[in-house]
């Protein structure tokens, strides 16, 4: 390979700390006006590099959702990490890599380490939110040892190191050197496209888009999934063009909210309800159509691709049925044959998994918000499969959730099965019954009047079991803690829980990838063995533990709000 020398100087910039630059649940994400502040990315960027042991001669792979601030960001990344005496940066395509990619790229090419430079879900532009954070040599976020050493040298901070060099073309496949440094181009779909190809039934998948009984959309959302999207469904799969929406990946999303969910993939919903409100957020039942037929399988994927939704015709499938639902047929994937070493969930997801891992025999974990929490369990072999009720599912593959994978799982199990999504979900719950949930979301809420809801829920918690609210009496209240199973670390505050006699649960938390005020969530779950009540509306069949959950926390009347913002 030859590389092309750009010339470059070492300087060190004395610089003063910010305090503000705590990772939160995925790295440290802000405004965009925030991080463009003098020196203030370039401070946690080299808060990273020391607290990583010895990272000279080794490899970083780098690359972001391509949200506005990407491309500057990744210049000067590249160009701290050829002060900081890395070896050579795999970086993707005009620095883009989407999350699970980037995982995928540094397992793959057995990489020191990785940044991300994302905000996720949350809308992007100038006025938008811009993220960073850093993954080690598995492929997943750095666990909370890493973080906090990471927060505490931005504390400190005095100075950074930086070559000054002309910027590294991106635009090209050529590889580059900064000094001592080789800068390798990737394109940024091949290995994960590779991948997904060795582990799902592709020729199975292509027979059914084929068919021509069977049609899709995939909402990239205009973010980083679209290039994925056209080149497995559209190129691989067969899946007629057209099949991706909103494909183009742009700096501002299109000035949308690239959160794969009933709210914001609106074009989706759209499309795949056709007229009839019949989804989570909607009280009726109403069942109005208009004329044309919506597709038989919808998915959308979130800014950076790491979450994903599943749709039915006309049908929303939770993200913690999903999960239960790809753990229950996870054998169809030739990837899976072999079946599941075991699940973990995060605490708020719904319990529905529990079920199928219980009618393997398999072990089932639970854990805190946030997917660093899996990678331990992941690497010792303890489970295969991992999911959150915030649109996120993911496997061993990588160490990120992965929203394509989900969507491809799904492929492989209605290629097989040859059913519409709604029966594999109506037979799903008369087997293992339902467990009906939802979340509510307060968004942008003062941040004093939330940590005092949270601070009143804490000191309640140590009272409430025994009592009885309506039908239902508490058996056990907490605010969770978790113990690794696997280093002994242990995480305290993360979230307070209410657990009742019949299975019900109320769990309440506070977000910690907002940017604005406070994101308040409530999560609200309960389980129905009788199928005849299965096809209930939810928020009906919940509507006694939302009342209790608004009574506890006093929601409303604490922020004058008289609904949520969101409701999945
Ligand atoms: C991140 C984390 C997830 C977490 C989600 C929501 O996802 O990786 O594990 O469930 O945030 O967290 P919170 O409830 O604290 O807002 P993403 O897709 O934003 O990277």
């Amino acid at each position: 390979m030859i590389y092309k020398d750009v010339k470059m100087t070492l300087r060190t910039v004395p610089t003063k700390p910010f305090d503000d630059q705590k990772p939160g649940t995925s790295g440290l994400r802000k405004k965009v006006s925030v991080f463009q502040q003098p020196h203030y990315l370039e401070n946690f960027v080299q808060a990273i590099f020391n607290a990583l042991e010895n990272c000279k001669g080794k490899t970083l792979v780098l690359g972001g959702d391509g949200r506005f601030y990407n491309r500057h960001a990744i210049q000067v990344i590249l160009k701290m990490a050829a002060a900081a005496g890395f070896g050579k940066v795999l970086v993707g395509h005009n620095g883009i890599l989407s999350t699970p990619a980037a995982s995928c790229v540094i397992r793959k090419h057995s990489a020191f380490g990785g940044i991300i430079l994302s905000a996720s879900h949350n809308p992007g532009g100038p006025g938008g939110d811009f993220g960073i954070k850093y993954n080690t040599t598995n492929g997943g976020p750095a666990p909370e040892k890493i973080t906090d050493d990471i927060y505490a040298r931005t504390r400190y901070l005095q100075r950074y190191y930086i070559v000054d060099a002309s910027d590294v073309p991106l635009d090209t496949l050529d590889p580059t050197r900064l000094g001592d440094m080789r800068v390798e181009v990737i394109d940024p779909v091949y290995d994960y496209a590779e991948m997904m190809e060795s582990l799902f039934d592709f020729p199975a998948i292509r027979q059914l888009f084929a068919s021509n009984t069977f049609s899709m959309r995939f909402d990239a959302m205009h973010a980083v999934t679209g290039p994925y999207a056209h080149d497995i469904l559209e190129n691989r799969l067969g899946a007629p063009v057209g099949t991706v929406m909103n494909g183009i990946p742009l700096e501002d999303f299109g000035d949308g909210h690239p959160d794969p969910n009933l709210t914001y993939a609106h074009d989706l919903v759209e499309t795949m309800f056709n007229g009839r409100s019949q989804h989570p957020a909607s009280r009726g039942t109403g069942t109005s159509m208009c004329g044309v037929q919506p597709p038989d399988f919808g998915a959308a994927s979130d800014g950076d691709g790491d979450r994903n939704m599943i749709l039915g015709k006309r049908f929303f499938v939770t993200p913690s049925d999903s999960l239960a639902v790809i753990a229950a047929n996870a054998r169809l994937a030739p990837g899976y044959h072999r079946g599941l070493a075991g699940v973990a969930r995060s605490m708020p997801t719904s319990m529905a998994v529990d079920r199928v891992a219980q009618a393997l025999n398999i072990g089932c974990y639970e854990t805190p918000t946030g997917w660093k929490f899996f990678g331990n369990l992941m690497d010792a072999g303890r489970v295969t499969l991992c999911g959150e009720e915030s649109f996120g599912t993911g496997s061993s593959h990588v160490r990120e959730k992965d929203g394509l994978w989900a969507v491809l799982f799904w492929l492989n199990i209605l290629a097989v099965r040859q059913q519409p999504v709604e029966d594999i979900l109506r037979e799903h719950w008369a087997k293992y019954g339902r467990n009906f949930y939802t979340r509510h979301d307060y968004e942008n809420v003062d941040s004093t009047i939330a940590k005092d809801i949270m601070a009143q829920l804490h000191n309640s918690m140590a009272t409430l079991a025994g009592k009885t609210f309506g039908m239902r009496r508490v058996a056990y209240s907490d605010d969770f803690s978790y113990t690794d199973p696997i280093d002994g670390s242990v995480s305290t505050g993360q979230g307070m829980r209410i657990g009742f006699e019949d299975g019900a649960r109320i769990v309440f938390r506070l977000s910690g990838t907002g940017t604005e005020g406070a994101t308040l969530r409530i999560y609200v779950e309960a389980y129905e063995a009788d199928p005849a009540k299965h096809m209930q509306d939810t928020q009906h069949a919940l509507a006694d533990l939302i009342g209790i959950a608004n009574q506890l926390s006093g929601i409303r009347e604490k922020t004058g709000r008289t609904e949520p913002t969101v409701i999945t």
